[in-house]
């Protein structure tokens, strides 16, 4: 039971560099990293001809989430679990509360949930799942005693989560004051509740339906819409799943004219396409609905996968959501009814690296950056995390780049039954996962305790030294010019 670990032989990856060095965690946290650490009282780690990288950070997970009339079956221990078997070593929540109920209430909930379960450290952003001043209170107690720097507001699900545009504008105009980041889901749900009536009544009732109702222009709009919703208001904002080529195009462009907007593409739009909502048996075709859906255009994945390579998209998640095979039948008459939700916390930093870095279209820098360092940098807690470095969380991942595995639900420690990468050989695989400086995956063993993660409250903006953000207010000042008073004549009205 020693309380050092020394990580020894291993080629440190950070985001900005990688070097040969010996890693030495003493009690959770990193105290040397260096070539050539002594340390006979330690506990060894052997990374000889591995990576030794920042842990995965996971931006977007529903654990256990009641849904759609049911509850995703990955819960916080599974779910956590399977995470750390993959890599990932801190994954940050979504609280989603009924509409209705405040957001302090709900965020109390998933911190009973979380806390008794979590094998590897989490965070929790907060949905606004409706609007009134009761809302706009929680958030002010949530942002200065919860820990929480980050509101995700739906622009879909009409009639349970969705916002107008004038709820958005609030929630921006709140998120902008208390100095969070507000997150949206970007896709018109007017447009999804028509187009979806209608391909019931053409008889569509399987999952291209859900496909169908939503072509990837109904994420292009919605995610423009809330930039330049977020936008007059000087909020900066975050594009959860960035699905389609039209919705990163949009935050492209506007990070081009000045917009403070980031763009997190997920592991299932990175690792598969939509063709398979045209699969013939309906199980695997309503493996994949999610929302928004993966796109059947097969050259979406690559095209996504390069933006986040050049620097224009920044983080990755997974939105996992999972539901075995009677859950998803609750739809298997009407594709509306098939619960939302994908897998992907356990195979998200091996699909990026087959995908974005085997591929050669990033470096190994550069995958760190996307899965992990980006993340503790916008949601504000780098350097404790996301960094291998004298000071931080002694999060860490040994992993091999060259070793090669293939993803099957036969194999995966997930709860769920099905798996969206099913078949896929993946370069890239853990060897050792460490949390808190404990071991908590070793060569296919499983090590978590349940129970043994802990949450990461997070600090909002105004006390942050790298958000641009607050720099836009100069240049939005309303300017009154002075003249003299119009004195010719009015006409009048009769
Ligand atoms: N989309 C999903 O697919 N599942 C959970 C919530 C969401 O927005
Ligand atoms: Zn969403
Ligand atoms: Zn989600
Ligand atoms: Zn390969």
């Amino acid at each position: 039971n020693k309380t050092k670990l020394l990580i020894r032989g291993g080629t440190v990856v950070n985001h900005d560099r990688s070097f040969e060095a010996d890693v030495l965690c003493e009690n959770g946290i990193i105290t040397e990293v260096r070539e050539g650490i002594e340390a006979p009282d330690a506990e060894i780690v052997d990374a000889t001809g591995n990576l030794v990288m920042p842990g995965g950070i996971d931006t977007h997970t529903h654990m256990q989430l009641p849904f759609m009339g049911t509850v995703a079956v990955d819960d916080f221990y599974y779910g956590t679990r399977a995470a750390v078997a993959g890599g990932t070593t801190m994954i940050i929540d979504f609280v989603l509360g009924p509409n209705g109920e405040p957001p302090l209430q709900s965020y109390t909930k998933w911190r009973q949930w979380a806390d008794e379960k979590v094998c590897c450290d989490y965070s929790l952003h907060v949905g606004i799942t409706w609007w009134s001043d009761i809302v706009a209170e929680d958030m002010e107690i949530l942002t200065k005693s919860k820990g929480i720097n980050s509101f995700k507001m739906f622009m879909a699900y009409k009639g349970v989560y969705q916002l107008d545009d004038h709820e958005l504008l609030q929630a921006f105009k709140r998120c902008k004051e208390l100095g969070a980041l507000a997150q949206v889901h970007a896709e018109n749900g007017d447009i999804i509740a028509e187009q979806s009536k209608k391909m019931i009544e053409l008889g569509i009732t399987g999952p291209e339906g859900h496909e169908m109702c939503r072509p990837e222009e109904v994420e292009g709009e919605a995610t423009n819409r809330a930039i330049v919703l977020a936008n007059q208001v000087n909020c900066p904002l975050y594009v959860v799943h960035v699905m389609s080529k039209s919705a990163a195009d949009a935050i492209v462009s506007a990070r081009r004219r000045g917009c403070v907007v980031f763009g997190e593409p997920i592991a299932a739009g990175l690792g598969c396409d939509g063709t398979n909502y045209w699969n013939k048996d309906w199980r695997h075709a309503a493996g994949f609905v999610m929302g928004p859906p993966i796109r059947p255009d097969s050259s979406t994945p690559d095209y996504l996968m390069n933006l986040l390579a050049c620097g224009d998209l920044q983080t990755t998640g997974t939105d996992n959501c999972t539901f075995c095979a009677e859950q998803k039948a609750l739809g298997a008459n009407d594709f509306r009814k098939i619960p939302n939700g994908v897998n992907g916390v356990e195979d998200r930093m091996s699909v990026i690296w087959e995908k974005g870095v085997h591929s050669g279209k990033m470096d190994p820098c550069r995958y760190v950056a996307v899965t992990s360092t980006n993340a503790a940098k916008i949601f504000n807690f780098y350097p404790r995390k996301g960094i291998i470095a004298v000071g931080s969380d002694a999060d860490i991942v040994v992993w091999d780049p060259n070793a090669k595995r293939t993803i099957s639900s036969k194999t995966h420690y997930q709860a769920v039954d099905f798996n969206i990468f099913e078949g896929m050989e993946c370069h890239g695989v853990t060897v050792v996962t460490i949390s808190r400086g404990k071991v908590v995956y070793d060569h296919g063993q499983m090590k978590v305790v349940k129970g043994s993660g802990r949450y990461i409250p997070r600090q909002c903006f105004a006390d942050a030294a790298y958000m641009p953000i607050l720099q836009r207010d100069k240049v939005c000042q309303p300017q009154k010019v002075e003249r003299e008073p119009y004195t010719g004549p009015v006409v009048s009205i009769p």
